[in-house]
C-alpha cells in the first residue's frame, strides 16, 4: 500500500471516524479514563459487547472479586423455602376463607408445580399456609450450585407464576396488590436431617392448623370474640383441642380435608400412557394413526404424612438421588 494511498483514501476515514466518536460524547469518556484507547469508539456499547470476547480484560474487571462465593456445599440437599410476605394481610384483603382457603392452597400448589417443571434438580416439594420448600438432589450442580441462583430463580418463577395463574383461582376476587415473597437456602447434609426437615413443616402444619380449626370453630360458630377464643385456647394441648372440636361442635378433626392437615407434597411419578401417533410405513408411506405406548415422568401432587417411613419406603426414590 502506497504512502499516497494511505493520505488520500485511509486518513480522511480515520478522521470521519475520530468525528463520530467525538460527536458521540466519547472525548469526554476518554478524559475520564484517562487513555486514548479506553474512550475510542470500541467503547461504544454494541463493539464493547462484541469485543468482550476477544480484548484484554478492563480495569474494571477487578470489582468481580467483591461478590461473595455462595457455592452450596457439595453432597449437601439444597432446600429453598419461601414464604409469603405479610400474608396476613394479603389473606384478609384479598377475602380468603378462614381458616383455609382452598383456592389459596390450590394456586400456592400451581405455582410450585410450575417451578418443578421449569428447574432443574427439584425432587420433591412441600407446602403448606404461605410457604413452599423446593428439594434440590443431593449432586445438583445446577448453576454451579450458587446460592443465590437457587434462590432468585425459585422465588421469582414462583411470584410471577402467583401472579399469571391468579385469576384462574380466584374467579371473583382481583388481585388487589403485588404479593411478595421472601426466600431463603438451607443445606441439609443427611437423608435424616432432610427427613427431619420436612417432618418440621408437617408438624408446624399440623400445630397451626388444630388451632386455627379451633380458634374459628369457638368464634365463628361458637359466638366468641376473637379475644375470648385466644383466651380459651391459651395453654391448651392437642388433645383438649381436639375435644372442644368434637364436643361443642360436632368436628372431628381427623375428618378435616388432608389438605389442610398434612399440606401438599410434591413428586415426580412415573407414568404410563398411551398416545396416537402418525407413522409412514413403506405399505402405507402416506402415513398412518398408530397407539403408541410410552412412560414419562409427571408431577402429583400428594396429602400424606411424610413423618413417619411409609412415604420414603414407598418413594424410595427421592432420597437414592443417584
Ligand atoms: N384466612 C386465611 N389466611 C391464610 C391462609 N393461608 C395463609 N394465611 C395467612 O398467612 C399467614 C401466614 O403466616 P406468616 O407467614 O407467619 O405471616 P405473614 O403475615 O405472612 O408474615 P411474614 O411471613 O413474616 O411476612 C397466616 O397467619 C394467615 O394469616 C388461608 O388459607 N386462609
Ligand atoms: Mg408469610
Amino acid at each position: 500500500m502506497s504512502g499516497g494511498f494511505l493520505c488520500g483514501c485511509l486518513m480522511p476515514y480515520l478522521h470521519g471516524l475520530l468525528k463520530v466518536a467525538a460527536t458521540a460524547g466519547l472525548s469526554r469518556c476518554s478524559r475520564k479514563t484517562g487513555g486514548v484507547r479506553r474512550g475510542f469508539f470500541w467503547d461504544l456499547p454494541h463493539v464493547r459487547a462484541q469485543s468482550r470476547k476477544t480484548m484484554a480484560k478492563s480495569k474494571f474487571e477487578y470489582v468481580r472479586n467483591f461478590e461473595a462465593d455462595d457455592t452450596c456445599l457439595q453432597n449437601c440437599w439444597v432446600v429453598v423455602r419461601l414464604d409469603g410476605r405479610n400474608f396476613h394481610k394479603f389473606a384478609d384483603q384479598h377475602g380468603f376463607k378462614k381458616p383455609n382457603d382452598e383456592r389459596a392452597l390450590q394456586l400456592m400448589s400451581k405455582c410450585a408445580l410450575t417451578v418443578m417443571e421449569e428447574l432443574n434438580d427439584i425432587v420433591i416439594a412441600y407446602g403448606q399456609s404461605d410457604e413452599y420448600s423446593f428439594v434440590f438432589k443431593r449432586k445438583s450442580n445446577w448453576f454451579k450450585r450458587r446460592a443465590s441462583k437457587f434462590i432468585s430463580h425459585v422465588v421469582s418463577q414462583f411470584s410471577s407464576s402467583f401472579v399469571f395463574y391468579w385469576q384462574d383461582y380466584f374467579k371473583d376476587q382481583a388481585l388487589l396488590f403485588p404479593p411478595g415473597f421472601d426466600g431463603r437456602v438451607v443445606l441439609y447434609p443427611s437423608n435424616q436431617n432432610l427427613r427431619d426437615y420436612l417432618s418440621w413443616r408437617q408438624a408446624d402444619c399440623h400445630i397451626n392448623n388444630l388451632y386455627n380449626t379451633t380458634f374459628w370453630a369457638l368464634v365463628q360458630q361458637g359466638g366468641l370474640s376473637n379475644s375470648e377464643a385466644e383466651e380459651k385456647l391459651k395453654g391448651t394441648l392437642a388433645g383438649e383441642k381436639n375435644d372442644i372440636l368434637f364436643l361443642e361442635f360436632n368436628i372431628n378433626y381427623n375428618n378435616e380435608p388432608e389438605i389442610y392437615r398434612k399440606g401438599t407434597v410434591l413428586i415426580w411419578h412415573k407414568i404410563e400412557e398411551t398416545i396416537d401417533k402418525r407413522i409412514t410405513t413403506p405399505d402405507a408411506p402416506e402415513g398412518k394413526n398408530v397407539v403408541v405406548k410410552r412412560t414419562r415422568n409427571k408431577l402429583l401432587p400428594f396429602h400424606m404424612d411424610v413423618i413417619g417411613d411409609k412415604f420414603w419406603e414407598e418413594h424410595s426414590q427421592i432420597l437414592a438421588d443417584s
